[in-house]
């Protein structure tokens, strides 16, 4: 048996209930095989496999709190620190009912390789819990942050562990969060990454994740003889990451039409209307039930749908295995030209497979979404000089670092063999910066 399949043969054994950790490790380490098997002995034997899907430490905590009528409630607390070889852990804390190990695990592993591509000083870590932040009052976020954050100081460090947002935490939750941790050790440090902007946030750190997303999918547009101009564009999520994907989709000429949230989705022919949207999401945290009323022409749909539509690029920007194999076929069937990756994830294993075999450039989330990290490393650099950049610098950082993650991930590809497959080429460069440095610091 190689070594690759002995590998993944060990971590299904010893990981057997978590079907989207095993879901990620399968992906990056098949697709590792063309520079395992050039070097596989000395692989083998400093068992670099085996180091990489083995978590340094994996936290878990209870986070007691108290509603706004003095019931008490108790939700798990995660936090996975992965791998620290090229920087201090880094990634975001993701608040879902869904939460559990193998999802944290899963964003864990993912990370290693994405914050690798970034060509940023940054290990792979993230965190999370099962809380449900939809309907809970404002007092209900802060008393949880409050308590998550009791528990989760003893682990981080502005040089240890710097946690960010993700699903369910944004620039409310990142507040209280670093208020809570300046509390409790008096250190006034870059802890957190996705702050606000008058305590050591970072100009478009809001913006990065959405818009990386597009500076990267036109630059693989570009490289392919094809433009982003007058293209329709399918967008999923209704987040943060969709809501700055469709904002940058029309600043380089696209049309983003639908968007969608864990209840329906929404088709505007008109395009969809960022104003609107943004409103609807970040003020009033209500249903896209509600953009449909303000928008006449718009179509609203219960349950998922989004990729029935006609469309030359898919953004998949809300959540894990949110792309299936059948919504690929419809996706070909419909003449889909580029599907590139904003959440983490978000395309089934299947799917990516038939997309790729069907010739539609496909690029990874670990690649595409690595705007948001990237950025938040940039925050870190800012908060470690104590000074803040303009949005026009870390805007112009931005795109330079997609550009060259689209480069290095494709050289990476046509440097194996593998010309165009751009998940075989983002895992392979992932992964040779974090594995040298895992060879050259020992055991
Ligand atoms: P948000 O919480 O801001 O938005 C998530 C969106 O996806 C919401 O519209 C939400 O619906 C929808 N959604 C979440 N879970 C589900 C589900 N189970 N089924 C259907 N819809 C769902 O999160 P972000 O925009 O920050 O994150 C979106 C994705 O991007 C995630 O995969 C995240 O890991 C990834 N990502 C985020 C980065 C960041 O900087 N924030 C960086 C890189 C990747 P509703 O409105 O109903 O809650
Ligand atoms: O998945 C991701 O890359 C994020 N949620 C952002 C992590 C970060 O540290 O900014």
């Amino acid at each position: 048996m190689s070594y690759v399949d002995e590998v993944i043969k060990s971590t299904a054994e010893k990981n057997p209930n978590q079907p989207e950790f095993l879901q990620a490790v399968t992906e990056v380490l098949e697709s590792l095989r063309p520079v395992i098997e050039q070097n596989e002995d000395l692989y083998k034997r400093e068992a670099i496999l085996e180091r990489l899907v083995e978590p340094d430490r994996q936290i878990m905590f209870r986070v007691p709190w108290v509603d706004d009528e003095g019931n008490a409630h108790v939700n798990r607390g995660f936090r996975v620190q992965f791998n620290n070889a090229i920087g201090p852990y880094k990634g975001g804390i993701r608040l879902h009912p869904s939460v559990n190990l193998s999802i944290i695990k899963f964003l864990g592993f993912e990370q290693i390789f994405k914050n690798s591509l970034t060509s940023l000083p940054i290990g792979g870590g993230k965190g999370g819990s099962d809380f449900d932040p939809k309907g809970k009052s404002d007092r209900e976020i802060m008393r949880f942050c409050q308590s998550f954050m009791t528990e989760l100081y003893k682990y981080i460090g502005k040089d240890t562990d710097v946690p960010a947002g993700d699903i369910g935490t944004g620039a409310r939750e990142i507040g209280y969060m670093f208020g809570q941790y300046k509390r409790i050790t008096d250190l006034y440090e870059g802890v957190l990454t996705g702050k606000g902007l008058s305590f050591g946030g970072s100009l478009a750190r809001t913006e990065a994740t959405g818009y990386g997303l597009l500076y990267l999918t036109n630059e693989m547009l570009k490289c392919n003889g094809h433009t982003l101009e007058g293209k329709i564009c399918a967008v999923s999520g209704a987040g943060n990451v969709a809501t700055y994907a469709i904002q940058k989709c029309w600043q380089l000429g696209g049309k983003p039409v639908t968007c969608s949230d864990s209840t329906g989705w929404i088709y505007d022919p008109d395009g969809i209307d960022v104003a609107v949207l943004k409103d609807v999401k970040e003020v009033r945290r209500a249903r896209l039930t509600e953009y449909a009323k303000a928008r006449p022409n718009a179509e609203y749909h219960e349950g998922r749908g989004v990729w029935s539509v006609k469309c030359d690029v898919a953004l998949p920007c809300a959540t894990q295995n949110e792309l299936r194999i059948e919504d690929a076929k419809q996706l070909v069937a419909n003449g889909v030209i580029a599907v590139a990756e904003g959440a983490n994830m978000p395309t089934t294993l299947e799917a990516t497979q038939y997309l790729q075999e069907n010739g539609i450039l496909f690029a990874p989330g670990k690649a595409a979404n690595a705007g948001g990290v990237a950025t938040s490393a940039l925050e870190m650099s800012q908060n470690s000089e104590r000074l803040s950049w303009t949005f026009e610098e870390v805007d112009s950082k931005l795109k330079n670092i997609m550009v060259n993650i689209f480069h290095n991930m494709s050289d990476a590809a046509e440097k194996y063999g593998y010309a165009g497959n751009y998940v075989v080429g983002a895992n392979i460069a992932g992964f040779e910066k974090v594995a040298n440095a895992m060879l050259a610091q020992g055991f």
